[in-house]
């Protein structure tokens, strides 16, 4: 019958954060999921804008011609003050961490137990050729109810994040999320306006994929070229060279996602990225979805950042290609 289309069985991004608050070992008091479905609200509109952004240019949210294209507020920008408000809305909130702030905001709410990590718009020199960009975000609960937050609050190793994720805006407007059991996904469906989970149980794929911003060797330490050599001249194998495929988008959050999807190894080993919002919650996927993720000497969520904005290198993927950086750097040291 043609009812058999309509599927009824839908698990949106919301029901999906309940269930599994109440499979929590801990008693769940709701704060958690009402902090994670304000953040899927943030990255619909966040979505939106980014959608949007090339028509603004021309012709102006009013939908006459917009001559100054100055005027159109700076994407990155406008995520962050959407994805503050958001979570401000959500009252649970008590420390914020953004990418666009130098320090920290800090909201007096009785209520507010937990600091969001988050980067609004990764990628965003992309965004004006089209490529994908994207939200990346973790969630950190307060050491001590009772003592005021601080920033002592948010400057502890990745293992103690109770949940991360991003938003990819690509083809499709895509989420995923981990609270600890396992990493899921959604899609934004564009007729609802609802995110659906589409990836249940994500593990991570098995293609020989490395990524890399080679541009950069002339800084790469010894371990990494050896690693680079490895991976383009690997020996033959009955006759056939069982080489890797390149891939590098240069949007984090874009070459994660397909890191996480098919596999691979991705490196940005000069130290660019962003301990707490770029690669703690990256890193937290990527083990829960089953891989590994390093500084190539140590395993990334032990690192204790020392400051808000401290960066590191970072080397994730699958745990077989992670473990031939991290010994080639033991090799090496
Ligand atoms: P941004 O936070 O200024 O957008 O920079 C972070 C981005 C990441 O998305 C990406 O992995 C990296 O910078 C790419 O850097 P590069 O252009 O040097 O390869
Ligand atoms: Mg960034």
């Amino acid at each position: 019958s043609p009812n058999e289309e309509l599927r009824t069985d839908i698990v949106t991004l919301t029901s999906h954060i309940i269930a599994q608050q109440q499979l929590s070992p801990k008693p769940a008091t709701g704060d958690l999921s009402l902090l994670l479905s304000a953040i899927g609200s943030a990255c619909k509109w966040i979505s939106n804008v980014v959608r949007k952004a090339e028509l603004l240019k021309v012709i102006g949210a009013t939908g006459v011609t917009n001559v100054q294209a100055e005027t159109v507020q700076k994407l990155d920008i406008l995520s962050n003050e959407i994805f503050i408000n958001l979570l401000k809305g959500t009252g649970r909130a008590a420390v914020l961490v953004s990418e666009e702030n130098e320090e920290a905001i800090f909201i007096d709410t009785p209520r507010g137990h937990y600091c969001v990590v988050f980067d609004p718009l990764d990628g965003s020199s992309n965004i004006d050729c089209g490529v994908s960009v994207g939200t990346i975000f973790g969630i950190y609960e307060l050491r001590d109810r009772s003592s005021k937050p601080s920033v002592k609050d948010v400057l502890r190793p990745g293992t103690e994040m109770v949940a991360a994720g991003y938003c990819m805006y690509g083809s499709s407007t895509i989420m995923m999320l981990t609270s600890g059991q396992g990493v899921d996904g959604f899609t934004l469906d564009p007729n609802t306006g609802e995110f659906l989970l589409t990836h249940k149980q994500v593990k991570l794929g098995k293609k020989k994929i490395y990524s890399i911003n080679e541009g950069n060797a002339h800084a790469f330490d010894d371990a990494v070229k050896e690693y680079l050599h490895s991976v383009k001249f690997p020996p033959a194998v009955n006759g056939k060279v069982p080489a890797y495929s390149a891939r590098y988008v240069g949007s984090m959050v874009a070459d994660v996602h397909r890191t996480l999807l098919y596999g691979g190894i991705f490196m940005y080993p000069t130290g660019k990225l962003r301990i707490l919002y770029e690669c703690f919650p990256m890193s937290f996927l990527m083990e829960q979805a089953g891989g590994k993720s390093s500084t190539g000497r140590i395993r990334m969520l032990d690192v204790v950042p020392d400051n808000l904005h401290a960066r590191a290198g970072i080397f994730l993927g699958t745990t077989e290609e992670v473990e031939k950086v991290e010994a080639l750097y033991r090799k090496m040291d």
